[in-house]
């Protein structure tokens, strides 16, 4: 049988507008809404202390660290399996100590020079994402010949960069960093291009979940489009690249994924026996 799609929910420890309780109010709110998508079948969380959102200023080394460790350390404590959203090595260093099991960098390494020592020194999977800088310039970055083969291209240069430093291959995931210098259709021509993304020959993680090409698809249908109505997209999303074997999604609205996950996992495995039964193609 083949392995299904992992379930990653999003874990925002960043400041709610709403709140004026500060700090442990928020790593409060964080650590309920964790548990909260694990009861709705979250196989990984993935905790971020930093919003990479185009156009979002970077918080400090010292505020990022205050906010992803206690969250981090509260939800391995219960045995889930943590990933933390950093671009910071020392972010990642300390949430590792706190129980995390994968690093997810969206920057694939490129915007803390410590970040690929630290991948080779082991110990941990590691996210290897496309990016081509911060969010205050990534917009004015997205510019492509043929957006497929450059995003496998640069994320081919960033894990040769991270083998030749010493990284175990077995522990690196790619990622096409949607939405990050990418518009609405790069993200769906890097959607459309799996294929290409897998023959790097490592696990894919896709993060489609909320993002601005879903509400784009929406508003022009003249659906409701802001962030929050974007999940019944988000779940089809994951529906389509689950049934193409991904690794895994990175998802805001879980139980929708989850859900997902199981009707490409039932096709999968109806397409399946039918090339073992010799049935394929027959009406
Ligand atoms: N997108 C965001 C944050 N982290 N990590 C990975 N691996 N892939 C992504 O596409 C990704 C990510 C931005 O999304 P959010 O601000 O809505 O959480």
């Amino acid at each position: 049988m083949t392995p299904r799609t992992l379930v990653m929910g999003v874990v925002n420890v960043t400041p709610d507008s709403f709140s004026d309780g500060g700090q442990w109010f928020e790593q409060d709110v964080a650590i309920a809404h964790g548990r909260h998508l694990l009861a709705q079948g979250a196989d990984i969380l993935d905790i971020g202390g930093e919003s990479t959102r185009p156009g979002a200023e970077r918080v400090s080394l010292a505020e990022e660290l205050q906010r992803v460790v206690p969250v981090v350390e509260a939800l391995a404590a219960s045995g889930s399996v943590i990933s933390v959203d950093t671009m910071r090595a020392e972010v990642a260093e300390a949430a590792l100590e706190a129980g995390a099991e994968i690093i997810n960098d969206v920057s694939g390494g490129l915007a803390d020079p410590r970040m690929v020592p630290l991948v080779a020194a082991g110990g941990f999977r590691y996210v290897v994402s496309h990016w081509r800088g911060h969010a205050d310039v990534m917009a004015e970055r997205a510019g492509y010949g043929e957006v497929v083969g450059e995003v496998v291209a640069e994320l081919r240069g960033r894990l040769e960069a991270l083998v030749a430093a010493g990284a175990d291959p077995a522990r690196l995931i790619v990622d096409p960093g949607l939405g990050f210098a990418k518009n609405g259709a790069d993200n769906w021509r890097l959607l459309a291009g799996l294929d290409a993304l897998t023959a790097l020959g490592h696990p894919v993680l896709i993060g489609a979940s909320r993002k601005r090409f879903l509400g784009q698809l929406l508003e022009a249908a003249g659906a409701e489009s802001l962030p929050v109505f974007r999940d019944r997209a988000t779940a089809a999303v994951t529906a389509l690249v689950a049934a193409h074997g991904v690794w895994g999604v990175r998802v805001h609205e879980v139980a929708g994924s989850v859900d997902a996950v199981r009707v490409a996992q039932a096709l999968r495995s109806a397409q399946n026996e039918a090339i073992s039964d010799g049935r394929e193609g027959t009406p």
